[in-house]
C-alpha cells in the first residue's frame, strides 16, 4: 500500500448550526479516507487569526473571522492516498454557487461567506494546520479493517 497523506478538514459553525456533522462526516468516511483525529471546539480568536493568517488585509478578512469565531467548530484529520487533492475535490470550489453538483459545499451551502467546510490546499498548508489544532499525541494513527478493500 502508498504511503498515506494528511489533510486538516473543519467543519465551519453553519455545518454545526445546520445539524450536518453527521451527514458530512459519513460523506467523508465513505469516500475511503479514515479519520484519525477530531475534536469540538468553540474557535479562540487568536486561533482564528493564526489559521487564517494568509488572509490578512483581504477585504474578507474580518467577516471570515467573525463567522469562524461564531459557534463551535469541527476540526479533524483525515488520511488516506492523496488526502489533500482528494478532500479538496470532495468540498468543491471555495464559492458554493460555483461548486460542482454533487460536492459539498454545493449540496450545502449558497454562499461563499457560509460555505459549511474548509479542507487544506496543499500538504504544507495541511502539516501547518494540523499542527495548529491537534497535538501529535492526538493524531491515532490505526490500520482500518477494510484498508485492503480500498486499497490495491
Ligand atoms: P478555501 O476555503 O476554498 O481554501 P480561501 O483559502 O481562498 O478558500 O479562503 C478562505 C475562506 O475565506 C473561504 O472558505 C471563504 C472566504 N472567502 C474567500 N474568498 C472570499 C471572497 N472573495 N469573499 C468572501 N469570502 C471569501
Ligand atoms: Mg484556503
Amino acid at each position: 500500500m502508498q504511503d498515506f497523506e494528511r489533510t486538516f478538514i473543519m467543519l465551519k459553525p453553519d455545518a454545526v448550526q445546520r445539524g450536518f456533522i453527521g451527514e458530512i462526516i459519513s460523506r467523508l468516511e465513505r469516500t475511503g479516507l479514515t479519520l484519525i483525529a477530531m475534536k469540538f471546539m468553540q474557535m479562540p480568536d487568536d486561533l482564528a487569526k493564526e489559521h487564517y493568517a494568509e488572509h490578512v488585509g483581504k477585504p474578507f478578512y474580518e467577516k471570515l473571522v467573525t463567522y469562524i469565531t461564531s459557534g463551535p467548530v469541527l476540526p479533524m484529520v483525515w488520511e488516506g492516498a492523496n488526502a489533500v487533492d482528494m478532500a479538496r475535490k470532495i468540498l468543491g470550489a471555495t464559492n458554493p454557487q460555483n461548486a460542482a453538483p454533487g460536492t459539498i459545499r454545493a449540496d450545502y451551502g449558497q454562499e461563499i461567506g457560509r460555505n459549511i467546510i474548509h479542507g487544506s490546499d496543499s500538504k504544507t498548508s495541511a502539516k501547518r494546520e494540523i499542527n495548529l489544532f491537534f497535538s501529535e499525541s492526538e493524531l491515532v494513527s490505526f490500520s482500518k479493517i477494510d484498508a485492503p478493500w480500498v486499497h490495491e
